[in-house]
């Protein structure tokens, strides 16, 4: 069955891979499965056929014959559990590797998103200056917290999951602030990451959509 998902003409960050559809390209690329990337402008992202696949007028999109869904999560996790390759066949460990997942965009996530919008798009709000170091403490909590865990492990929980793929993409969004670094063990983790060959394809991918063109902003 064809896989079509959907992406941004331009990236906002310019190829940087750090719009969501990389993470669903890196998943196909883990488990061996073709796809095809309908690109769409962020205008017809709010338009009624783009909601009627994403209510939320967001990429990325997944279609697979008469299935469709949104949200990165949800997408990744069907994709795992379509296909061998990113959860763990023994039962306990599957569990475990879904709550890593869940960790990601539940816990770590959001105050990484939070220093984005903080930095970026109230950028030019009179309160950033006290704001932004606030926000960076947190993420700093989330990340020793996360370092502590992870110790000199390779992953998460044993092998390679679907989690160490959801949290390496979203602790990609870290890596200009220099926060990342402050924690050495997390720093290599992502490197790791970025070195498997189905990321490299992912990010190669989205990297001729988007570097031809300027960001726009
Ligand atoms: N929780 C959603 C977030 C999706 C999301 O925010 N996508 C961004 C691109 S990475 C987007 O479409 N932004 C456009 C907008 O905010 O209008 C997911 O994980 O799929």
């Amino acid at each position: 069955m064809t896989i079509t998902i959907t992406a941004f003409e331009r990236s906002p960050d310019g190829g940087m891979g750090l719009a969501r559809d990389t993470r669903v390209r890196w998943a196909l690329e883990e488990v061996g499965q073709p796809y095809g990337v309908r690109l769409v402008s962020f205008r017809a992202t709010k338009e009624p056929a783009h909601l009627r696949l994403h209510p939320f007028g967001l990429i990325p999109t997944y279609e697979e014959g008469d299935l469709a869904l949104f949200e990165t999560g949800s997408i990744v996790f069907h994709i795992a559990q379509r296909h061998a390759g990113l959860l763990p066949d023994d039962g306990n460990a599957r569990a475990r590797a879904i709550t890593w997942m869940f960790a990601v965009l539940n816990t770590v996530e959001p105050p990484i998103l939070e220093l984005g919008t903080a930095k970026l798009l109230e950028g030019d709000q009179p309160w950033r200056a006290a704001r932004v170091p606030l926000v960076e403490e947190r993420v700093r909590n989330r990340l020793r917290q996360l370092s502590d865990r992870l110790r000199n492990a390779d992953w998460l929980d044993g092998a390679f999951s679907a989690g160490d793929l959801m949290m390496v993409s979203v602790l990609l969004r870290l890596k200009p602030s220099g926060i990342l670094n402050e924690f050495p063990n997390l720093a290599a983790y992502v490197a790791r990451g970025e070195a498997r060959a189905a990321y490299r394809r992912a990010f190669a991918a989205q990297l001729a959509t988007n570097s031809a063109k300027p960001p726009t902003g």
